[in-house]
């Protein structure tokens, strides 16, 4: 098979998990990893790995050439709470990185794209329940205005070029494996790490603030589907809805609390509640679910499970 894979980013929260999960499909030497500095021990044992930052292009048509790149998973990314610090530092990476990509497709140097968008892209003007596809997209954050513009390009890239790129709006991700860094749906995943640890957990959203979730493995099976999928079969090449689950502190904590009784939440919420309030609390992906067969596989007391278990072996 000729297929080669680089994953750019592939220390993050994504990019570990997609690293491992790419390299058991279609062998190590097929899965090249790359970020900007080393990432945990397992990634780095786990296959070739390049030292690459996304917004050299000169370097990232160095690595793609020499490994012979086919398939490119753009997943270095400034996410929304990092970005409203540092926004000029937030527009660069993710715009530089996606147009760095987009140009080796449009020159043929690669053949197809994976690139994340997120429900950032919404904004407080949409419709927050049941989001569908096509809708009022006014995003109030640096992020999600990267991300909507990210949008936008790949679609012309596609119209225009022919370029293959693919994408999913992600919701929030929560994964024992890795940790998120810098993000407003953070507090999903360290609210578990806190709930063994200290048995309680201040929250920066507060109790109401329903938010679109998802476990990890459904979030990896659904980028490689989409990747995977006939390309007649990805009908919107700007990006597509995905769902899995919507809640909110309180109902996380009962999860929780199913578990470890004991465990109490508190809430202090900072700057990164005006972001939540500005996304969709759910997302209709019916759209995902017809032309590539998109479906969740994972509950939110399925997820809480998974997540004690295997927590608990660390604490
Ligand atoms: C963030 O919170 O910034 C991300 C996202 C929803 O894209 N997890």
């Amino acid at each position: 098979m000729k297929k080669r894979i680089l994953i750019i980013g592939a220390c993050g929260q994504i990019g570990t998990e997609l690293t491992i999960y790419l390299r058991n499909k279609f062998g190590i030497n097929k899965v090249i990893a790359s970020d900007i500095r080393e990432g945990d021990e397992a990634l780095m044992k786990s296959g070739p790995f390049e030292i690459l930052d996304a917004m050299d292009y000169d370097a990232v048509e160095e690595v793609v050439i020499r490994h012979e790149i086919t398939d490119v998973y753009l997943m270095a990314a400034m996410l929304s709470a990092t970005a409203e610090k540092f926004p000029m530092k937030g527009w660069n990476l993710n715009m530089n990185s996606l147009f760095h990509v987009l140009n080796l497709a449009k020159e043929k140097k690669i053949e197809k794209i994976f690139w994340p968008s997120s429900i950032a892209v919404f904004g407080p003007t949409t419709p927050k329940k049941d989001t569908p596809q096509r809708t009022i997209m006014e995003p109030s954050t640096v992020y999600g205005i990267s991300k909507q513009t990210g949008e936008r390009w790949c679609e012309y890239y596609f119209n225009r070029y022919g370029v293959d790129v693919r994408s999913i709006r992600y919701p929030g991700l929560i994964s024992y494996k890795t940790l998120p860094g810098g993000g407003t749906t953070d507090y999903a995943v360290d609210i578990y790490h806190k709930a063994l640890k200290h048995k309680k957990y201040i929250c920066f959203l507060n109790a109401e603030t329903t938010l679109p979730m998802m476990f990890m493995d459904d979030a990896i099976n659904a980028t490689v589907s989409i990747m995977e999928a006939e390309s007649k079969k990805v009908k919107i090449r700007s990006s597509y809805n995905l769902s899995a689950m919507s809640f909110d502190p309180e109902e996380i904590t009962e999860s929780i609390q199913k578990h470890i009784p004991e465990f109490k939440i508190s809430y202090e919420p900072d700057f990164r509640q005006a972001i939540a309030d500005s996304w969709p609390q759910s997302i209709d992906d019916s759209e995902a679910r017809t032309d590539w067969g998109w479906e969740s596989k994972i509950s939110l007391d399925e997820m809480t499970e998974i997540m004690l278990d295997n927590l608990k072996k660390k604490y």
